[in-house]
C-alpha cells in the first residue's frame, strides 16, 4: 500500500507524463485506500502542473503538452470530487460565494478546485464559470447577494482586470454589501492590498481558512 507522500509523488509523476490513465488510476488508489485527496490535488497534480508551467515558459515544453498535462490532471480531479463531495454532505450552510474566472482568462482548473473545497466546507458556491466579463460579477452582486465574491487570474494581463471589479462595485453602489476575493498564480497578498480587495487566496486550503474567518 502506497503512503500518502508516495501516492503524491505518483500523482505529480502521471501529470507529468500527460498520462491520463494514470493519473485516474492514482486518484481510485487514492479513494480505495482511504488516503487524503485534498493532499493529493494541492501537493501531487498541482505541484506536477505547476512544473509544466515552469517548462512551458522556459521553452522547453510547447503549449500541447500544457494542454495535455491539464486534461489528465482533471481527469484525476473528476475522479476525487464525487469523494471530496461527500465530505460536505453534512455541513451546514455557512453562507454564499460566488467566484468565477475573469473576462479574457480560460484557466479554470485553480477555480474548479477552490470552487469544490469551498463547497466541501459549507458553503454555498455559484459557479460563474471562465471568461467572466466584469459586469457580471457586478450582476452577480446584485442579485445573488454572496457575501463573498471571489475572481481568479492566471496571466498578468489577465490580473489587472481585477481592479476594475473593484471599481465597478463602487460604482454600482454595493462595494460595501460584499467581499472580494481574488486569487490565481500571479496574483499575491501586495497586489491584494494594492487594488484593496478584502481577501487574497494563495490555495484551496488558505481560501477555506480566510472565507470562513471573513464571515464570521
Ligand atoms: Co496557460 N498560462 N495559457 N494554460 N497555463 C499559464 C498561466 C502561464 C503562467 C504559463 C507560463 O508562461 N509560464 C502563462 C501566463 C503568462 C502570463 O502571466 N502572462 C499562460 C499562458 C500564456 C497561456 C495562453 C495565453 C497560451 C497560448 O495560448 N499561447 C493560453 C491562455 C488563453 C486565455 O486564457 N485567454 C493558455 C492556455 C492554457 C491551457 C488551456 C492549455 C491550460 C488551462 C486549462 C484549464 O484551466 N482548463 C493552461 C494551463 C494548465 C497553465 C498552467 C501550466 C497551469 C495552471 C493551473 O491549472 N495550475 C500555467 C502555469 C502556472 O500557473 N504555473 C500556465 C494548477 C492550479 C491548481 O493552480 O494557481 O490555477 P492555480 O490555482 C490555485 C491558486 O492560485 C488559488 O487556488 C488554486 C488551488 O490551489 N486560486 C484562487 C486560483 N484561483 C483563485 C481565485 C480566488 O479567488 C482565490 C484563490
Amino acid at each position: 500500500m502506497a503512503t500518502q507522500e508516495e501516492l503524491q509523488e505518483k500523482g505529480k509523476a502521471a501529470v507529468m507524463d500527460f498520462d491520463d490513465e494514470a493519473v485516474v488510476e492514482v486518484a481510485e488508489e487514492c479513494i480505495s485506500e482511504g488516503l487524503d485527496p485534498v493532499a493529493l490535488i494541492q501537493d501531487g497534480f498541482t505541484i506536477g502542473m505547476n512544473e509544466i508551467g515552469d517548462q512551458f515558459e522556459q521553452g522547453t515544453l510547447f503549449l500541447p503538452h500544457v494542454i495535455a498535462a491539464s486534461e489528465a490532471m482533471s481527469a484525476g480531479v473528476e475522479v476525487l470530487t464525487p469523494e471530496l463531495e461527500k465530505l460536505s454532505s453534512k455541513m451546514e450552510d455557512k453562507g454564499t460565494i460566488a467566484i468565477g474566472t475573469i473576462e479574457g482568462d480560460i484557466h479554470t482548473i485553480g477555480k474548479d478546485i477552490v470552487a469544490t473545497m469551498l463547497k466541501i466546507a459549507g458553503f454555498n458556491v455559484i459557479d460563474l464559470g471562465r471568461d467572466v466579463p466584469i459586469a457580471d460579477y457586478v450582476t452577480a452582486v446584485k442579485e445573488q447577494k454572496p457575501a463573498i465574491v471571489g475572481s481568479s487570474a492566471l496571466m498578468t494581463t489577465t490580473m489587472v482586470l481585477q481592479t476594475q471589479i473593484e471599481e465597478q462595485l463602487k460604482e454600482a453602489g454595493v462595494r460595501d454589501s460584499v467581499k472580494t476575493m481574488v486569487g490565481g498564480a500571479p496574483v499575491t497578498q501586495d497586489w491584494a492590498d494594492k487594488i484593496g480587495a478584502d481577501i487574497y487566496g494563495e490555495n484551496a486550503s488558505d481560501v477555506v481558512v480566510k472565507c470562513k474567518a471573513a464571515i464570521e
